[in-house]
Order: structure tokens, then sequence, then C-alpha cells
């Protein structure tokens, strides 16, 4: 290594201040937790991991964990209607509450962050049971979301305190999910920069792309997006603005449905996407379609890949091509009645990008359900 080679890795070092292992859970406040947690095992392949409710001395709420590879996925639910959960599912519908952070220190990630201008949720708060102490605490970001900084290094148990094994007899098997690869928010007009300052400021994070109206402004769908990495890129979190255009963005669609900013997709890696994607379809998972045409171009777009061209033109799998490799991808339709959260299926090889040649392919296959919900 040359001195500024050094320099440069030192700086990094001394900056970094909020170091991030990855997402550790995402949190979702949903009417049913029961019925919620089922679909999930049954449509996407999680497998039964920990529960919490007033069987193991939780009162207010009932919370089923599952967990495939990497992915941990939380479904709160309140018991009593005098309750924070059940006000944010009155006002959001099912949603994502929590994007929770694994880290090396809980303590010293909440004060380096509200430090520097967060606002805290949940102060750090020891939590202890036979296996051992896990630390976590919590701040806001945009709408009534909210970041958990999760430390399990002296934690053994299948979740964490609070919670006690979930074993089941129903275990459909696995879809090749792996982990989470990013997640989007949606935040309100003109408050895409100031969420770019705060995960910037706050939380260290660096602005790695930008799209503005003209990259993504289709027929009338219009947003603007820039992506948000913390320092090892293990966490990634574009954030979506609506913008004008001929008729109502996505982003507005969703901001009047959510009644609000907030989680708007997570993205899904999985290492074969055929695979996985012709699982979750035959086990009932609906995603958004492209016209037969986007793949007559594809190949002069993208050049050679790995893959057969008809599985991805049957199942509507989507790729594009960066100057680091190339990713295939393709988005469900909103997983509830509100057209507010969804998932993307990810696979990348080589890519560090977000399908940027796909935007208009797929923001005029969402523009199509959008019309058939009556927007203008
Ligand atoms: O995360 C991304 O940036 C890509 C592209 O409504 C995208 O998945 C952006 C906005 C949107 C759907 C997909
Ligand atoms: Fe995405």
């Amino acid at each position: 290594m040359d001195t500024a080679t050094i320099q440069r890795a030192a700086i990094n070092a001394t900056q970094d201040f909020l170091p991030l292992q990855g997402t550790d859970y995402v949190e979702f406040y949903v009417g049913n937790a029961k019925q919620a947690a089922h679909f999930y095992k049954t449509a996407f392949g999680f497998q039964s991991l920990a529960y919490a409710g007033p069987e193991t001395g939780v009162k207010d709420r009932a919370s089923y964990a599952v967990r495939q590879n990497k992915l941990t996925f939380v479904f709160t639910t309140p018991l009593r209607s005098q309750n924070t959960i059940a006000d944010h599912i009155y006002k959001h519908g099912d949603g994502v509450k929590v994007l929770a952070l694994k880290v090396d220190d809980a303590s010293d990630a909440w004060h380096q962050t509200t430090t520097r201008g967060a606002k805290s949720y949940l102060e750090p708060v020891t939590l202890t049971d036979s296996e051992g102490e896990l630390v976590m605490s919590g701040i806001h970001t945009y709408g009534d979301t909210v970041h958990l900084f999760i430390e399990r290094k002296n934690y053994n148990g299948a979740f964490m305190p609070g919670y006690r094994k979930w074993e089941s007899l129903y275990n459909p098997p696995e879809t090749g999910l792996l982990y989470v690869d990013h997640c989007v928010g949606n935040v309100g007009w003109n408050q895409m920069n100031p969420w770019v300052s705060f995960y910037e400021n706050v939380m260290g994070f660096r602005n790695i792309l930008s799209f503005d109206d003209n990259d993504i402004s289709t027929e009338y769908s219009a947003l603007m997006s820039k992506v948000m990495s913390n320092g090892n890129g293990f966490v990634k979190f574009p954030i979506n603005e609506p913008a004008e255009g001929k008729k109502k963005s996505q982003v507005e669609e969703y901001l009047d449905y959510y009644d609000g900013e907030g989680c708007q997709h997570v993205a899904l890696a999985t290492n074969d996407i055929v695979k996985t994607v012709t699982d979750l379809q035959r086990r009932g998972v609906e995603f958004l379609k492209v016209p037969t045409s986007y793949y007559d171009e594809l190949t002069d777009r993208v050049g050679h890949i790995d893959e057969d061209l008809n599985p991805l033109k049957e199942l509507g799998i989507l790729v594009d091509r960066d100057e680091e490799g190339y990713l295939l991808q393709i988005f469900t339709k909103p997983v509830e009645d509100r057209p507010t959260l969804f998932f993307e299926i990810i696979q990348r090889k080589g890519a560090k990008s977000f399908g940027k040649g796909n935007f208009k392919a797929l923001f005029e296959a969402i523009e199509r359900e959008q019309d058939l919900r009556g927007n203008l």
C-alpha cells in the first residue's frame, strides 16, 4: 500500500463512528401476526424461530420471529386497542416498523447517533435471560419507522430475551432467500435531501448513487432517488421522493395509502433467482410483469449473461449491467391490500448498482397497476 492509501484507510477507520455488521432483522407491525407468520412461511419459505406474547410474559403484544438463512423477519400485533402498535396499524396498515441493525456496541451506536442529532426511540437497555445478555437501543428515522441497534455478542438464545423458541409442526421448505440486500424508504416532497443528510451526518453513511426525475420519469410516474450506504456496504438505504409527472407519482400513491413516509420495499438476495422465483410463484407470490418485447432488446442492452433467456422471460426476471457486472431482479406486487410495501428479489453477479436500465419497464409495469386502482 502507498502512503495515500494507508492515510485514506486510517481516515475511513476513524470516520466510521457507526460500524454495522448488517441487517439484524426487519419487524413488521401487522393486524394478525399469527397469520402473517404463516403466510411468510408458506409463501416465502421462512422457518419458525421464536415467539413472544402473554405466555412468555409480554402482555401487550404477540410477536413471531421467522428466519431464512441470514434473513430474520418479526411480525408483531397488539393484543388490545389502547396501544401504540394498534395506532401504527390503524394509520399505516401493515408495514415495516423496525429496521434493526447488527452492531458490536449498542450503547455506543446510540450515543454516536443521538449526539449527532438523532431522536432517541429507545435508550440503551440490557435484556437478560438464561441464554445471556442482549443490548439494544434505537433512534427514529423517516415517518414512524425506527432503527434499533442490536448487540448480541453475549447472547446465545434463539432470538432475544422475552422470546421462547418456536417449534412448529408446519415447516415448508426454504426458497433460497439469503439476506437483506437493501431497504428503500419513501419520503415526502423535498424530503429526500434532508434524509440523505440524516444518513450522512447522523449515521455516517455515504451517497453512492443518485437518480433524478430525468433518469426515471416515465409517461407519468416520476421519482427521485439517492442510495445511501454505510462504510462497509453491508447496509444500503435508497431514499425516494415523488417528482412531478403527468399523473400521480408511485411514491405519492404510497405516501397517500401509507398515510406518511415509510419503507417501500425490502430487497432480498438469492444465489439462484430462477429457482427462487419459480418457487415463490408456485407458492402464490405475485410479481409485476413486463411486456415480452423487453426480452427482444435484452441481449443488445446487457450483452452475454450466464442464464438462459427463456426462463427469465417466462418468470419476468429483469436484467441490468454496470461497470462491475450484472444483476437480475424482479418485484412483487404489494403484499397487502394497500399499495404500500412490496419485495424485490435480487441476484447480483458483480453489479453493485440498482437496475437503472430497468426503471422504464419496471415503472411502466407499476403504472399499469396504478391505473387498475384508478390513479389519476
Ligand atoms: O431500490 C432501487 O433503487 C431499485 C429501483 O419504486 C426501484 O429497486 C426504485 C423505486 C421503485 C422501485 C424500484
Ligand atoms: Fe430496490
